[in-house]
């Protein structure tokens, strides 16, 4: 249900059900866990790129898939903590880069998810579609924390509450997605993209992520404080070592990740 494939330093993880536009089931969701988890501990996998298979990125959870553990209501609060909060902390807490293709419609927890990852682009003719209020749920994923922020409490509001589509153009200019592409160059370019990535220093971008995440729950000042250590821990890197040598030599720097 997930193809893993493993090249220069970035790990391609496919949502692989295409048939149900990479629609969430069980087996899913423990497959791409199991890719994000080796993301966190090969140090060989610098970035991670995700993407759907088909015509589709995800659309969301199976709406087909019966959760065993509901008994006779169904208890979706179950799901949430079971699978997607811990995909979605660990595609947040992951120190490295993780860049998200979405290569096709991407709707309620599919959309969400594209939108929780450091780089997303889009090709041109995907759609986003918070769909959770079509059927009398609520923006699950994060998508109650990121909207707001990315494309502020109005646009965040009138997303959620009208379900309508959003092209991937105007998810850009609204600061949703990173860029919206070419449907015929999108897979190269976020590959580009995260071989770039996964050929950077590593540690720095992990220390980024983490302050940049950390900020918005920080005052200016807490902030401060936090790059001071983090800039700390990311002077004590190689890669810092091998970027002013590599400026000093004229010369392109090999960072190693480390
Ligand atoms: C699907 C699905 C799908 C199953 C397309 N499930 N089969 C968290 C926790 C617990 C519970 C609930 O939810 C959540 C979070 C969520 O994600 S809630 C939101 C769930 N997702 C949706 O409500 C989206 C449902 N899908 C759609 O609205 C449409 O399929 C979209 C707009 C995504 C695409 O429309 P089309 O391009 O017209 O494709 P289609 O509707 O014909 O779908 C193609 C096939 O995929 C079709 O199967 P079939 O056998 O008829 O070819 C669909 O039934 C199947 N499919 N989404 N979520």
């Amino acid at each position: 249900t997930v193809l893993s494939a493993f090249e220069t330093g970035v790990l391609r993880l496919t949502l692989n059900r295409p048939d149900k536009l990479n629609a969430f089931n069980e087996e899913m969701h423990l497959a791409l866990r199991a890719g994000f988890e080796r993301a966190h501990s090969d140090d060989d996998v610098r970035a991670v790129l995700l993407t759907g298979a088909g015509r589709g990125f995800s659309a969301g959870q199976d709406l087909g898939d019966r959760d065993p553990h509901g008994g006779g209501t169904p208890n979706l609060g179950h799901t949430i903590e079971t699978f997607y909060n811990p995909l979605l902390r660990l595609i947040r807490g992951l120190e490295k880069p993780v860049v998200c293709a979405v290569n096709g419609v991407a709707a309620g927890a599919g959309a969400n998810i594209a939108f929780a990852c450091d780089i997303t682009l889009a090709a041109r003719s995907a759609r986003f579609i918070q769909a959770f209020a079509k059927i009398g749920l609520i923006p699950d994923s994060g998508g109650t924390w990121n909207l707001p922020r990315l494309v502020g409490e109005a646009r965040a509001k009138a997303l959620t509450l009208t379900a309508e589509p959003l092209d991937a153009e105007t998810a850009a200019s609204w600061g949703l997605i990173w860029r919206a592409v070419d449907d015929a160059a999108l897979m190269d370019e976020a590959f580009a993209l995260a071989a770039r990535l996964a050929a950077g220093p590593t540690r720095g971008f992990g220390l980024t992520k983490r302050a940049i995440q950390a900020a918005a729950t920080h005052s200016f000042d807490e902030q401060l404080d936090l790059e001071r250590d983090l800039q700390r821990e990311a002077g004590r890197s190689a890669d810092y070592a091998e970027g002013v040598t590599a400026f000093l030599d004229k010369r392109k720097p090999e960072f190693k990740g480390r």
